[in-house]
């Protein structure tokens, strides 16, 4: 065990999430909260409540803003991708020679501009498959078992603070090969979530879309071997026609935000694909096409592009 407090900074979905778990493991835990407002509503609370089946759990977790004083050694980053590095820059200056950074977001590009923001500290990245999502009551529901991969982009080795993880039933694993991780990831994205977006279709009404879903299997294998990324790219399509299948009758992530009126991660997601494809000059036409009719429906419904 490792006796630093772990600091949650975004204390939504996924930050509930492990911030209760690893309190439940008796490790120190304090929330960042975005401002002095929901501090104060934070307070007047019950504290986190985290629903896991038929049981729900309170946590009374000790909560601050960004501006508290005091060094933070170890910092968790579950803020949407959009929202990471302006996150991490109102703490930056309570960090600690050397500490620890686990960034939880989905895509990529916010991960190397906080990495970018804080050249003293070892900054990790990760990519989970675990799922949930908060009830209007606040209350958050783990709704998905499953995985998260860790590393930094330098492949360093596992880190001793890992330890917390495994003492709070977090499954994880440290990877020697998270860009790649982080990459497969992004592209099972790319081929899923805008076409459920535009077809208004859960997963698996994507059966209905096999040509399209070959040609843009096809361009993100080549965009993947084009950034150095061959292993991400093995079997793509086969993988894509996996998790349509494994995930039929569920919504994307990005359906549900549409859905719900949110702002999506798509800036870090396919707007991040078609973006380094320009950089290595590989024509990516039908995912440019996907790119293009998905930010028009964005702009349709008044939700950002970015
Ligand atoms: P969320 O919207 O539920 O939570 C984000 C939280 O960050 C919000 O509470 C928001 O108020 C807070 N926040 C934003 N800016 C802040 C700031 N400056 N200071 C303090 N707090 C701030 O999002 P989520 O669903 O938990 O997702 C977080 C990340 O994890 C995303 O990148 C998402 O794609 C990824 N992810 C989520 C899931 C899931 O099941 N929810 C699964 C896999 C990956
Ligand atoms: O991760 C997903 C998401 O919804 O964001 C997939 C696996 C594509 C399932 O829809």
């Amino acid at each position: 065990m490792t006796d630093a407090p772990w600091y949650v900074l975004g204390v939504g979905s996924v930050g509930t999430l492990w911030a209760c778990r690893l309190a439940r493991a008796g490790l120190p835990v304090r929330l960042l909260l975005r401002n002095a407002a929901r501090l104060g509503r934070y307070q007047q609370g019950p504290g986190l409540r985290l629903i896991e089946g038929n049981c729900e759990t309170g946590f009374a977790l000790p909560a601050q803003t960004a501006d508290a004083p005091g060094p933070i050694q170890r910092l968790l980053v579950a803020c949407k991708a959009y929202d990471a590095e302006a996150a991490v820059a109102s703490v930056r200056h309570r960090l600690s020679n050397g500490a620890q950074v686990v960034l939880l977001q989905n895509g990529l590009g916010s991960q190397q501009a906080v990495a970018s923001l804080l050249p003293k500290a070892e900054v990790i990245f990760a990519s989970t498959t675990e799922g949930a999502w908060a009830r209007p009551d606040g209350a958050v529901v783990f709704a998905g078992q499953g995985l998260t991969w860790l590393g930094t982009p330098q492949s360093g080795p596992a880190p001793v603070w890992l330890d917390d993880l495994t003492r709070a039933a977090i499954p994880h694993q440290w990877t020697t090969d998270i860009l790649m991780r982080l990459w497969r990831k992004l592209a099972i994205n790319c081929a899923i979530n805008p076409l459920t977006v535009l077809d208004q279709c859960p997963n698996g009404g994507l059966r209905a879309h096999p040509r399209t879903l070959a040609v843009v299997c096809q361009e993100l294998e080549v965009l993947l071997h084009a950034v150095g990324q061959p292993t991400a790219a093995c079997g793509l399509a086969e993988d894509v026609e996996r998790v349509i299948e494994a995930t039929a009758e569920n919504y994307s992530s990005m359906y549900q935000d549409v859905a719900a009126g949110r702002r999506t991660e798509v800036h870090y997601l396919i707007g991040y694909a078609c973006a380094q494809a320009r950089q290595a000059g590989t024509p990516v036409p039908a995912l440019d096409a996907l790119h293009k009719a998905l930010l028009a429906k964005l702009r349709t419904l008044g939700l950002p592009t970015g």
